[in-house]
């Protein structure tokens, strides 16, 4: 095992000549200095490596980041402590989540209501753009940079993707950090993230309004290999749905482990601060979530307000907002346009039951008694 400290690595790096000089009790206290944030880094054992590498196009060099144990790109580590001590402000709204649970759709939510329901304005501008991901840098810089940077960029389709969007080139170029904290202080930053609670700024709840949205691992499984086949460049899954579930269970995939991401969020459901919502309450009422964000932003709403917000929000209304369907990406990241291979792609409860044999539900439940004690959700599984 090889756990590296962010702070050695990051910040250290400069100063390493240095430390050859100091005496003991000074080299300690620089030591100390450089190790001030928290975060470590562990390689994958190499048995795992081998089975991601039989199964994945692109491995992109997963690790696994602690405190929380969650799967990370190694690029991870050029903004872990960036992430960690990124300066908040009281009027920032973040939606954090697992992958597939419902992030877009909550983000569109919380963007219309946190805007005062100006749909005209939110269909205007691409989600990368209001509502970037904190994490982009990870998948950025193994892709849209490289891109950018290779050897006649100007001729290739994702430079003329991005001539087309130019809102998207400075999220090609920079990670998410430096965008917010270019934000005018007048402006709400609007911030999206997948990276557990143990690795954002440890006053994050007590200065910002965070919505978590969560969904039921069945089909939030189904949802990410979905996921998996559709982007090129980043994994390319190439193996079948039950070795794509198998390595989800053990906690292998990125962004994983899902049960120690919501229960993270659900330990600190009460604060007042954090707004709460279930992917399949917001198939069933959707009008209910949005009344239930407006409370939460303190943006009061008219019954027509809601109305309109729902028909915006509607998966049919979503899917075909090019805004927020990623279909902007289909010419350089999607593989060939199959009617099932789309961003949004059904929003259905119950799609697993397409996928999962008896053999493998039976093992999937036992798995999901196993992990879910103390979080006391319902789920809705049709
Ligand atoms: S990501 O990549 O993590 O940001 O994906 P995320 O947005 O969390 O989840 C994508 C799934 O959400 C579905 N979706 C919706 N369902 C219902 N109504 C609306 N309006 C809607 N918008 C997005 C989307 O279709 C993905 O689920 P699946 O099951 O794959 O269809």
């Amino acid at each position: 095992m090889s756990v590296t400290n962010s702070g050695a690595e990051v910040v250290g790096e400069k100063k390493r000549g240095r430390l050859h000089k100091l005496l003991p009790w000074k080299k300690h206290k620089a030591q100390m200095k450089l190790t001030a944030s928290p975060i470590a880094f562990e390689q994958y054992d190499p048995q795992t490596k081998s089975l991601l590498k039989q199964n994945f196009g692109v491995l992109n060099n997963l690790e696994t980041v602690w405190p929380g144990g969650i799967c990370l790109p190694s690029t991870y580590r050029d903004i872990a402590d960036k992430v960690y001590h990124l300066p908040l402000r009281p009027s920032d709204v973040w939606v954090i989540s697992f992958p597939k649970t419902g992030s877009t759709w909550t983000q569109e939510l919380v963007w219309c209501v946190g805007n005062d329901c100006d749909l005209a304005k939110a269909k205007s501008l691409h989600m990368d753009v209001k509502f970037p991901l904190l994490e982009h840098w990870i998948n950025s810089k193994g892709m849209m940079t490289k891109v950018i940077k290779q050897k006649g960029a100007k001729t290739t389709k994702m430079f003329t993707m991005l001539r087309h969007n130019p809102e998207l080139m400075a999220l090609a170029k920079n990670d998410t950090t430096q965008i917010m904290q270019q934000t005018p202080d007048n402006e709400r930053r609007f911030v999206k993230t997948h990276i557990f609670f143990s690795l954002l700024p440890p006053r994050i709840l007590d200065v910002c309004k965070i919505v978590y949205v969560t969904r039921n691992p069945k089909d939030t499984v189904v949802s990410y290999y979905h996921h998996n086949l559709l982007f090129k460049g980043l994994y390319e899954f190439r193996g079948d749905f039950k070795t794509f579930v198998e390595l989800f269970m053990a906690n292998t995939l990125p962004w994983c482990p899902y049960w120690e991401n919501l229960r993270q969020a659900w330990s600190r459901k009460d604060h007042p601060n954090m707004c709460f919502l279930v992917y399949e309450d917001m198939k069933q009422d959707l009008a209910a979530a949005v009344r239930k964000v407006s409370d939460f932003l303190e943006k009061p709403m008219t019954e027509q307000q809601v109305v309109d917000l729902c028909d915006h929000l509607s998966f049919s209304s979503m899917s075909k907002n090019d805004k927020v369907n990623r279909e902007v990406f289909r010419d350089v990241l999607m593989h060939e346009n199959k009617s099932e291979k789309k961003f949004i792609r059904k929003g259905q409860i119950g799609d697993w039951k397409n996928y999962f044999d008896e053999d493998l539900n039976r093992r999937f439940d036992a798995w999901i008694a196993a992990n879910s004690e103390g979080i006391d959700i319902q789920f809705q599984y049709e």
